[in-house]
């Protein structure tokens, strides 16, 4: 016999689950947004968070609770829409499940069971944030953040983040590689596989840092090749795109999505942020590089792309918007799946065609306020112009 409110609880998560998403009224020509997060830590199933076995669980109690669901790597595969959620349980450890849909943006299940890495690294305390890459070798690679306390130094906050990668052909077997070594860059997070050989070789994005928090002299989003995917070395790192004094890279940036090849370039929908007094905000923007030297950045729009907006604002860490993961549907259309503040999922949904033109067509940052009013004002000046012919 089950307890009476595992039924409780079982419709209220069905009704959930097979909640219809619909367009909100949000509009800005770009992206369209969802009325609902795609999945919540409501959505994980009740087997994994309850004991349903009333002689061990008689008040029904969360054995293991979840906290958040966040920063989700995506990927289509045999038709279907799928997530590598990262859940956070209420532990503070994150870990991956796979989260399944028939049109990217409702109706999002998870398997029965999450994903359960080999163990190969003793010292790994956690594990976050990963990028899905569709490789031409094949395989179907995982590059995570694998993060470990800093044995170094007496600061028990003290942490070295690495990218470890896996890789599968069914998102059910998972093989895991060694963590990737960057020679020149003490710690990594944010990490990306590109999908395509260049010069016969592997090639990841990268993002230097000094520390675990401090981009510290990277200074940006980098770039680097590696021949062996399974002893993944890579010593220079190019820089792509630049973080800059006083825009929306400030304080770091980070690869989001693998990126998206178009016949203009590849697009790259990425993460910046700022500090503030009230701590880091974080912002979704894009930007292209060269379809032959994907480090060579060819195009990047001014500002933000996508940023928290109302009810995204507010949760386990406030005002962030994170991407790691982009679904480019054979129709021409493209979900970019992101977390708000640390604590549940959104789809926003647009094309490559308008993707494209936002890339390219959107005017560049000119640096300053009186170049950025110019800017504008000339803008103003042809509305006029134009409407005046009306
Ligand atoms: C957290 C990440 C965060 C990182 C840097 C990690 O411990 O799990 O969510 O991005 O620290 O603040
Ligand atoms: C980071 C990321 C994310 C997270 C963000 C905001 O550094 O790697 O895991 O969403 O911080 O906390």
């Amino acid at each position: 016999m089950l307890h009476k409110n595992y039924y409780i609880e079982q419709e209220k998560q069905e009704k959930l689950l097979s909640r219809k998403n619909v367009k909100s009224d949000f509009y800005n020509g770009i992206f369209d947004r969802y009325e609902y997060p795609i999945i919540t830590r409501e959505h994980i199933p009740l087997t994994w968070r309850y004991d349903l076995n009333p002689d061990t669980n008689p008040y029904f109690m969360e054995r293991l609770g979840i906290n958040a669901v966040m920063n989700s790597g995506a990927i289509k595969l045999n038709g279907k829409y799928y997530l590598v959620v990262r859940i956070e349980g209420n532990d503070r450890k994150s870990f991956f499940g796979v989260a399944e849909s028939d049109n990217g943006i409702d109706n999002f299940r998870f398997w029965d069971y999450p994903i359960l890495l080999e163990d190969t690294c003793p010292e790994e305390t956690n594990v976050y944030d990963m990028r899905l890459t569709h490789h031409e070798d094949g395989y179907i690679y995982g590059v995570f953040c694998s993060e470990s306390k800093d044995t170094s130094v007496s600061d028990l906050s003290a942490a070295v983040a690495a990218a470890g990668i896996v890789r599968t052909k069914d998102l059910k077997t998972w093989e895991r590689l060694l963590n990737l070594k960057t020679l020149r860059s003490p710690q990594q997070r944010n990490v990306a596989l590109h999908p395509e050989f260049v010069n016969g070789k592997y090639a990841f994005y990268t993002r230097p840092m000094d520390d675990f928090i401090d981009t510290g002299s990277g200074g940006g989003i980098g770039f680097g090749l590696c021949d062996d995917i399974t002893h993944a070395v890579i010593d220079e790192e190019k820089m792509t795109s630049l973080r800059k004094y006083h825009t929306i890279t400030e304080a770091k940036n980070g690869a989001g999505a693998t990126p998206i090849k178009t016949e203009k370039g590849w697009i790259h929908i990425a993460h910046g942020v700022r500090n503030t007094a009230a701590g880091l905000r974080y912002v979704i923007y894009a930007f292209a590089t060269d379809l032959n030297d994907p480090s060579r950045v060819i195009a990047e729009p001014s500002g933000l792309l996508i940023a928290p907006r109302g009810d995204e604002r507010v949760g386990d860490v406030s005002n962030v918007v994170f991407t790691n993961g982009a679904i480019a549907d054979e129709n021409g259309d493209v979900y970019i799946y992101y977390a708000s503040s640390d604590t549940r999922m959104h789809v926003a949904v647009t094309t490559k065609d308008k993707l494209m033109d936002y890339v390219f067509n959107t005017p560049v940052d000119p640096l300053r306020s009186v170049e950025c009013v110019a800017q504008r004002c000339d803008l103003i000046k042809k509305n006029l112009e134009f409407l005046a012919k009306q």
